[in-house]
């Protein structure tokens, strides 16, 4: 039985949060849970960026009862006029007695202002009621908001013996239904997909979410160099998302042209023979993409590890073995002389989905 407690109402603050997962933008997820006299009397959750803040929705429909109550909110109120006026400044006026916070807004912007404000007022601040929960549900939100980089998340799936494909390239299924539907809900979750150029001759994939329920498609991001995407690939003409190519000043200026008057966007990124994945994520932060689900193959994984862009890997492992020389890996990269220079992974996580292992972890570079 959940007893009634801070950590009660905060916990279903958090759970409103997290189903909002995946379509706030650059926004983090935030919940928020008013409560008077021993009841719930306002419930509010941020659902997109631009329209109300958590609190705003609770404290409407908590009306006059919001006076003298206790409010939970999932992350510090704001104390700045961004595309709203600030939470904490509404929190004052609408005379609550105590707000109960998860954890600080690490934008600049708040980062502790907002908590001030609510003390300066006299209202009763305590923070720090189911933390780590909360930092780790915006942990996307986090990264973002103090370093305009997107958080990448790395998923591959492979074979017992590390193989994403059989000699002969097909893939079509290593990992079971479940773990699929899984990759799906972290479709969702993130603003971008991103694969190399190879994938999409390879597969000529959609990367779209599908579900059994609707879900929200991320940009489409393509890894191409020599931009040599195939005309009629569907990421290029289905129109079910917007797709981007990552290419370099090197590429075909016709090429270009006649990509973008299609209405496909082109960043350059670099003048080498190849992508500056570096230079890559600045600009797509530039371009408020705060999160990408990076889907293999193994040599983008691999040098997106290499250039120790990766926050965090998610690796399906089937329980087949397929063998062959020539079979792909799941991380082609240079590699390490000696096993003390290897990625390790911190904070890792092991769950079975059926016959199916997920590891996930967040690598550690030396
Ligand atoms: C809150 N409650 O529900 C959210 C907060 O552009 P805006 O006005 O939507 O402001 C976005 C910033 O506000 C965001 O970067 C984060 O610092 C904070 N988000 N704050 O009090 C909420 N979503
Ligand atoms: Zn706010």
């Amino acid at each position: 039985m959940q007893m009634m407690n801070d950590e009660f109402y905060m916990g279903l603050a958090l759970d409103m949060a997290e189903r909002a997962l995946g379509q706030t933008g650059i926004n983090p997820v935030v919940g928020t849970v008013v409560v008077k006299n021993g009841a719930v009397v306002g419930i509010g959750t941020h659902l997109r960026r631009g329209t109300a803040h958590a609190e705003v929705h609770a404290l409407n429909m908590a009306g006059a009862e919001a006076e003298n109550s206790t409010v939970y909110v999932s992350l510090e109120p704001c104390s700045h006029y961004g595309m709203t006026p600030p939470c904490s400044q509404r929190l004052i006026q609408e005379n609550v007695k105590r707000v109960v916070i998860a954890c600080e807004d690490p934008n600049p912007s708040v980062a502790g202002r907002g908590i001030a404000m609510l003390r300066e007022s006299g209202i009763e601040v305590e923070v720090g009621v189911l933390r780590e929960r909360a930092v780790k549900l915006n942990r996307k939100f986090n990264k973002y908001i103090t370093t305009r980089l997107p958080y990448i998340t790395l998923k591959t799936a492979s074979t017992l013996d590390g193989k994403i494909a059989s000699k002969s390239g097909d893939s079509k299924w290593i990992s079971n239904d479940a773990a699929r539907e899984m990759v799906h809900t972290l479709r969702h979750q993130h603003q971008a997909i991103l694969v190399g150029v190879g994938t999409v001759v390879a597969d000529d994939p959609m990367l779209t979410t599908r579900l059994s329920v609707p879900g929200l498609s991320p940009i489409r991001i393509i890894v191409d160099s020599p931009l040599r995407i195939p005309e009629n690939s569907q990421v290029l003409t289905d129109g079910k998302a917007p797709t981007i190519l990552l290419t370099t000043s090197r590429a075909a200026q016709d090429r270009i042209d006649g990509l973008r008057k299609q209405g496909i966007e082109i960043m350059i990124c670099g003048d080498g023979p190849e992508v500056d994945l570096k230079h890559a994520m600045r600009l797509l932060g530039e371009r408020e993409i705060a999160s990408i689900l990076v889907e293999g193959g193994g040599r983008i994984n691999g040098s997106m590890l290499q250039h120790h862009l990766v926050d965090e890997l998610m690796v399906f492992i089937a329980p087949k073995l397929i063998g062959g020389l020539e079979s792909p890996g799941s991380f082609v990269f240079d590699g390490y002389e000696r096993m003390r220079d290897s990625i390790v992974l911190k904070d890792m996580e092991v769950e079975l989905i059926g016959d199916n292992i997920c590891v996930k972890g967040k690598p550690v570079y030396s």
